[in-house]
């Protein structure tokens, strides 16, 4: 059927052509009846083809009942049109986004906000928000604003393919939550911007996805609030102040949070006791080498000191590099291409093109070939997160252990290798993992009669 908008503008526009007048003048009328004709031909032929059944009407009904320009519900099916008038947590003057001021009776409100909000109720079990940030200031480094974008892209990417939001922070949201403290007024203020999310994720700005396709196992944090990579032995027997990692971690937006994120800060700058606590860090973790207290062996500490209190709600992740260590990761990036590749070469339905927007189910066509790849150290899995640890991209300090050529090298490469991932599925690729700017076209090599047509 020819939609009014359609005729319209052909016959208003004044760029239109004469030689179609006759089509286009013909009555709408006409032009309706007969189409509605031909409409009721089709269905009625469909109707013999197919036994009627509930469903069939249903689709019907739900399909012509929509007008085509209803935006009214976008994104995943949520609602980014209504916010009823009924007083949610947003409306209490005494709530503040503020490191300093608790909030209390977070689950209630938070459940209280997504009961008005129920197009979000939906999916918010599994919602993740992403949450990075940088300095404000431009980098030291005279690459370190370029190398910043290009993690930032990363990310970008990965929350894009997996449907998650992301929000990049370059403030300091308390002026004394500098540095490694600064992550925590930002994960806090994510949690109240964000009901609809079950979970805040922060990956730090010296941290990028090395794998696009591997999503994280929720189903195995389902009885825990937090999320990090790391070890129990090396806590518990070493007192390692390395035994976990807090660049890279999952929380779950819930009051026990809040509550954690109060105590960890306690140790931080805005506490009146931060020297001791870096005497306190100090003595308790041998292998801590500098005097300031830090947030990660804050967050050890608890641990620590008040296992019954803590242990049950943070997982330690140890399966696979939720985070990991650059300088074990870097080396292993050509062998784990060609394993890829090796697959892919064998497995005509991991080669087929694709959109974007449909890769996971590609990912999970893969893992039945990852079986033997292992997982972490000595995998030749890709690695989730490949962490630069010890290299500061921004400010151009590194840990003296290693040349500072071998972090923004180890970077470029990293980078490349990730961004191959994805620009796959634009038709390009890097071929060479340590050149940035040269890239060439993916050949279609996926053989006719192995189709799936
Ligand atoms: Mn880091």
């Amino acid at each position: 059927m020819v939609s009014p908008e359609l005729s319209h503008s052909q016959s208003s526009s004044p760029m239109a052509k004469p030689r179609n007048r006759s089509f286009w003048c013909l009555p709408d009328g006409f032009l309706f009846f007969g189409s509605a004709f031909l409409a009721l031909l089709l269905v009625w032929s469909f109707w013999s083809f197919f036994t009627p059944t509930l469903n069939f009407e249903a689709h019907v009904t739900e399909s012509s009942s929509k007008s085509p320009g209803d935006c009214s519900e976008s994104g995943f099916g949520v609602n980014l049109k209504s916010d009823p008038k009924d007083p949610t947590f947003y409306d209490d003057p005494e709530m503040s986004y503020s490191i300093e001021k608790p909030v209390r009776d977070w689950d209630e409100k938070r459940k209280e906000w997504l009961k008005h909000h129920p197009s979000f109720a939906a999916g918010a079990r599994d919602r993740i928000v992403l949450v990075t940030g940088s300095q404000p200031k431009p980098c030291k480094n005279p690459i370190g604003d370029h190398l910043l974008l290009r993690f930032f892209k990363n990310k970008v990417d990965y929350c894009r393919i997996h449907g998650y939001d992301i929000f990049y922070n370059n403030l300091l949201l308390h002026p004394k939550m500098g540095s490694f403290w600064a992550k925590l007024p930002v994960v806090k203020a994510a949690m109240l911007t964000h009901p609809e999310a079950e979970w805040i994720w922060w990956v730090d700005s010296d941290a990028l996805f090395t794998d696009m396709e591997f999503k994280l196992p929720l189903e195995r944090y389902k009885n825990h609030d937090l999320v990090v990579h790391g070890w129990p032995k090396l806590i518990y027997d070493s007192k390692s102040w390395t035994s976990l990692n807090a660049g890279v971690f999952l929380i779950r937006n819930c009051q026990w949070s809040m509550d954690l994120i109060n105590t960890w800060s306690s140790m931080g700058p805005i506490s009146k006791d931060y020297e001791k606590w870096g005497r306190i860090q100090r003595s308790t973790f041998k292998d801590k080498l500098f005097p300031e207290s830090d947030d990660q062996s804050a967050l050890i500490y608890l641990l620590y000191t008040e296992k019954e209190k803590y242990y049950d709600h943070i997982y330690l992740e140890g399966e696979f590099y939720l985070e990991g260590y650059w300088v074990e990761i870097v080396g292993g990036y050509e062998n784990t291409t060609e394993r890829y590749l090796e697959i892919e070469r064998g497995a005509p339905k991991l080669r087929r093109r694709h959109a974007e927007k449909v890769s996971e189910q590609y990912a999970a066509f893969r893992e039945e070939f990852l079986k033997g790849a292992g997982n972490g150290r000595g995998s030749w899995r890709r690695p989730l997160i490949t962490h630069f640890t010890g290299c500061q991209p921004c400010s151009g300090d590194h840990n003296q252990m290693y040349a500072g050529e071998s972090c923004w090298k180890g970077m470029v490469k990293a980078l490349n290798f990730a961004d191959n991932q994805v620009l796959r599925k634009y038709g390009f690729m890097h071929p060479d993992l340590h050149d940035s700017s040269t890239v060439t076209q993916v050949p279609f090599d996926y053989p006719a009669d192995e189709g799936p047509w």
